[in-house]
């Protein structure tokens, strides 16, 4: 079936998939730096275990050692998927001169000096995360510990990250997403659930206290229900992070990972009732395996069902900050990464191609609904995607592989 016929097809729908494949082409998705060192960062000992409740797993060779070496795994992801993107990076990726070190507590716009040249070099934007985790000041907690000095230094760490994300979007001229999660929270029973939050409040009351242009940085709290380590109680847990956001809509926006709820709770349902709320929101689209596995992102009902709010709810006009938030050490890191990002943007064609269906259910055509949704799935979008990728000069499914296969003998075998 070649393009011209499945374009056919869709227009019969009141679908212009060219349309679809202009639109796509604008909307910018953060790829994270960190799937392509099992995010370890530059900053610590490289062969400490993470900690802060999330988990690598695996040991596939060929992970990236140093900026050199994950730049160029980067070029290589780049190139292979379509649409407009933004880099997302961590803290813990500051590069430092020679001989040089700064704690997170004194990292400075000029450890992030190569990275702006990176996306320079390349139109990229770029996204930003303070580091709260993988660290020794993790007490283990951070900005909710009852330690003066610890809480201090992760405060500092927020402050120095909002001076970075402002320097971010100066030189690269879009805004930063600054994301702030951490880990903090315990494993059993907790005597005290208050405390905790109290303080997790006014430390990022403290950081955002920092100035910066909330058109320009847009600080985000992110939640989450329970890590490996802290599964009876995390301080950001869904209902605090999201009435932070609330108490402070003209400082920072929600921010939801879909690994990051209950197994039979969905993201994609609460997109539309948090845009009822909030001007802006932001997403970390992974994928959860039992819990927050962070899996490769696939291209199943989810994903599209999240896309196709993101779609349907006006997502793409900038009130919804999409990225990417997944790391997989056991397969190829350059083809998780790669296979991930092209899953999201399938499914954010596939809802681009999906037809309005409003009138149906406003109608109550509920019959109708079911069997336009059901016939949708066989339509011949295989050859939308395969236009959408040529049109972005990058391989189609099937042709990028073997690129991956060669650099994985040419480059990745031989690191140590
Ligand atoms: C962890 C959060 C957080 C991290 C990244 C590395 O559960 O999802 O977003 O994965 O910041
Ligand atoms: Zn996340």
């Amino acid at each position: 079936m070649s393009y011209t016929e499945a374009k056919q097809k869709y227009a019969a729908l009141g679908i212009d998939t060219d349309t679809a494949i202009a639109r796509l082409k604008t909307v910018p998705v953060a790829l994270h730096c960190w799937q392509g060192d099992d995010v370890r960062g530059f900053d610590t000992d490289p062969n400490a275990p993470l900690t802060g409740g999330i988990q690598t797993t695996g040991n596939y060779p060929g992970r990236a050692r140093n900026p050199e070496e994950l730049m160029a795994d980067i070029d290589r992801v780049l190139k292979l998927c379509p649409g407009r993107k933004k880099l997302n990076l961590h803290a813990s990726y500051a590069i430092f001169e020679e001989g040089e070190w700064a704690d997170r507590d004194r990292l400075e716009p000029k450890h992030f000096r190569k990275w702006v040249d990176f996306c320079k070099a390349r139109g990229l934007g770029c996204d930003f995360n303070p580091t709260f985790f993988s660290h020794p000041k993790c007490d283990p907690l951070t900005l909710s510990s009852p330690n003066e000095e610890t809480r201090k230094f992760w405060i500092d760490h927020g402050k120095a990250c909002i001076r970075i994300s402002d320097y971010l979007a100066e030189e690269l001229g879009q805004p930063v997403v600054m994301n702030i999660w951490t880990g903090d929270g315990f494993k059993d029973i907790p005597a005290d659930r208050m405390g905790p939050r109290a303080r997790y409040k006014e430390a990022i009351d403290e950081i955002l206290s920092e100035p910066y242009d909330f058109s320009k940085v847009k600080p985000c709290v992110e939640s989450k229900v329970f890590g490996i380590g802290v599964e009876a109680y995390t301080v950001g847990s869904a209902e605090f992070a999201l009435s932070y956001a609330a108490m402070n809509k003209n400082k920072c926006i929600p921010l939801m990972d879909n690994g990051h709820y209950h197994p039979t709770e969905v993201v994609s349902d609460k997109i539309p009732a948090l845009l009822a709320f909030f001007p802006e929101i932001a997403l970390h689209v992974t994928r959860p395996i039992r819990w927050d596995s962070d899996h490769v992102v696939l291209f199943d009902d989810e994903t599209r069902e999240i896309a196709k709010e993101i779609v349907r709810c006006g997502g793409l006009e900038g009130r919804v900050k999409i990225a990417l938030d997944y790391f997989d050490a056991s397969i190829n890191r350059i083809a998780a990464w790669t296979v991930g990002f092209r899953n999201l943007q399938k499914a954010l064609l596939w809802a681009l191609v999906t037809p309005d269906w409003k009138k149906l259910q406003d109608s109550g055509s509920f019959t109708d609904l079911l069997v336009a949704q059901e016939e949708l799935k066989t339509m011949p979008f295989g050859d939308v995607w395969d236009a959408y990728c040529d049109s972005c000069g990058v391989p189609r499914d099937g042709q990028w592989l073997d690129n991956v296969k060669k650099y994985e003998a040419d480059v990745l075998s031989k690191r140590g």
